[in-house]
């Protein structure tokens, strides 16, 4: 068993048909991509890499990087993909914690990456950049477009994927081929994935989302794939007219209501529209519908747990709710006493299933603290069954997210963990202590604010300290505002009080 094997299965017959086709007028067939892959999982191959070893890519999305990604779970290596935009102090700890075999990054990032990876006793390290060229593809080149998959067993691990830690660093989850295959088959049925389907896909490829949710979704059905570098409204809309299903974050679908060239005509051939990561406004849902004549089905997933809820294909989708527990899948809510929660009572969401990850790499503890002692993981988000939404009653068979009991904030789609950025601003100086807090944000649906009280006698900049943490950590992360006050709002326990620093500055 080998994910790859799986997906391949849904290919189509004619290995001639298209299966990606880029903006800049690109057509890649299926042979393309059986043949392309073979050489890169060949190039893997020939650098006898030990059994487990992890393949770490931060490069810009590309077919090439779909291939890559294939090509690795051919060779029967584990993927460890990167966001683009993570800086030097990043990098350096996925790779001291992950210890990758192979690295494979931007040529225009390859001095720095390079030093980290091979101080940490990385054995190769690639370039792969937009436009073909890149050391990866020129060794990968010589090598034969023929490569027996290799075989996997269902608990092998697939792929890594780093996520924030409320407390402390970032934990790598471990997700296995089962983990993977088997979240792709049940989407398949559940959002009616059918012969002609055209994929439009404009999310990045180092998340959830975008590559296991979206790409699995299209390879599993044969479809081709409308492959967008990055979100461009006009691109979308340029293409929507030829696609039948897309898949984005919120934002996309902010950003669509926005241009006014979107409309119903542009959307006469789509069957889906896709949203997830974050929660959906239901006035962008209800608008969305208004304009389009289309009803968003909006899912809820992890990276540990890929999907695990989803507003039906067929059934009533319904704005603020989640929807319904994905088959095969086991969700319930519980509240802090530990008591399952029925209809309307809000408490902890825990789920159980094939889909569910292996662990923390390396971190049994952190692991073991994330599962309950039945064995359902804490997924950390609040909600409830059923209730009402702005839309109306919801079924009791109905999730609707309320919440979270970790300290996150989801903006655009990606998550940062107001613990990381607090650390940074706290190191700089001047600063006595800070408190990260996220606020409503028109594009992002969330935006990151910090507040931060100076050392008696010191004068912040606030412009300064963006500046600065501009260059030293992810550019989502980076406050859209830093507010100076004298000091922070504590409770009787001497916790910071976030909800009144939230009314305060929203
Ligand atoms: C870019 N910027 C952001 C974000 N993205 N600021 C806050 N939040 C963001 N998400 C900032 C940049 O720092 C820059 O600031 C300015 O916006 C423009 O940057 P640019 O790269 O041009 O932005 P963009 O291309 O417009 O990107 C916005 C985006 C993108 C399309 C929403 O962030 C995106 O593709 N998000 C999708 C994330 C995703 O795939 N999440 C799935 C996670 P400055 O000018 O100051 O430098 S998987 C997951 O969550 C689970 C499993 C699930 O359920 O799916
Ligand atoms: P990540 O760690 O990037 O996998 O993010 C997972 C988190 O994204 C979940 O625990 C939720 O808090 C959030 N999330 C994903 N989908 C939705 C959604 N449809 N509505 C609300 N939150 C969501």
């Amino acid at each position: 068993m080998n994910l790859y094997s799986i997906l391949e299965q849904g290919f189509p017959k004619n290995p001639e048909a298209c299966a990606l086709e880029t903006p800049e007028g690109l057509y890649y067939s299926w042979r393309d991509i059986d043949r392309a892959t073979a050489m890169i999982a060949n190039l893997l191959k020939s650098l006898k890499l030990k059994p487990g070893s992890r393949i770490a890519v931060q490069v810009e999305k590309s077919p090439e990087a779909l291939f890559l990604y294939l090509a690795t779970l051919r060779a029967g290596y584990v993927y460890l993909p990167l966001n683009t935009a993570y800086q030097a102090a990043e990098i350096q700890y996925f790779i001291e914690n992950a210890e990758p075999a192979v690295v494979i990054c931007s040529s225009k990032n390859f001095s720095w990456i390079s030093k980290i990876a091979f101080k940490a006793d990385t054995e190769h390290v690639f370039t792969l950049d937009e436009n073909r060229k890149g050391s990866l593809l020129e060794r990968a080149a010589v090598h034969s477009d023929r490569f027996k998959t290799v075989d996997k067993k269902e608990d092998d691990l697939a792929a890594i994927l780093y996520t924030s830690g409320t407390t402390g660093r970032s934990k790598g989850a471990m997700l296995t081929h089962r983990n993977l295959s088997s979240n792709a088959q049940v989407l398949k049925d559940f959002w009616g994935w059918k012969k002609g389907d055209v994929l439009l896909h404009a999310l990045p490829i180092f998340h959830v989302h975008g590559l296991f949710v979206a790409a699995h979704g299209a390879l599993l059905n044969g479809s081709k794939m409308i492959w967008l570098p990055r979100l461009d409204t006009s691109q979308l809309i340029r293409y929507l007219p030829q696609s039948t299903v897309m898949m984005g974050v919120p934002t996309f679908y902010v950003r669509l209501l926005l241009d006014p060239d979107f409309n119903r005509e542009v959307c006469k051939n789509m069957r889906l529209f896709v949203s997830g990561s974050a929660p959906l406004l239901t006035e962008t849902f209800n608008s969305f519908e208004k304009v389009s004549g289309h009803t968003i089905l909006e899912r809820y997933g992890m990276s540990e747990t890929v999907m695990l809820v989803s507003n039906p294909y067929k059934g009533k989708r319904i704005g603020g709710s989640v929807g319904q527990v994905l088959p095969g899948v086991q969700v319930r809510v519980v509240s802090d006493q530990g008591k399952l929660c029925g209809t309307n009572e809000i408490g902890n969401i825990e789920v159980r299933g094939p889909n569910v990850f292996k662990g923390y790499w390396r971190m049994p503890e952190k692991t073991a603290e994330e599962f309950t002692a039945d064995g359902w993981f804490k997924t950390g988000d609040v909600g409830r069954w059923g209730g009402e939404t702005s839309a109306g009653k919801v079924p009791s068979n109905y999730i609707c997210i309320v919440g979270r009991s970790k300290d996150l904030i989801i903006s655009g789609g990606y998550n940062v963990y107001p613990k990381e950025i607090e650390s940074f601003i706290d190191d700089m100086n001047g600063v006595e202590e800070s408190a990260v807090i996220g606020i409503p944000h028109p594009d992002f649906g969330e935006a990151v604010l910090a507040v931060v009280v100076p050392k008696p006698g010191a004068k912040l900049d606030s412009k300064q300290m963006i500046d600065s943490l501009k260059s030293r950590i992810a550019n989502f992360k980076v406050p859209k505002r830093i507010e100076i006050i004298p000091s922070l709002p504590r409770n009787a326990m001497g916790k910071v009080q976030k909800n009144i620093l939230r009314q305060q500055f929203t």
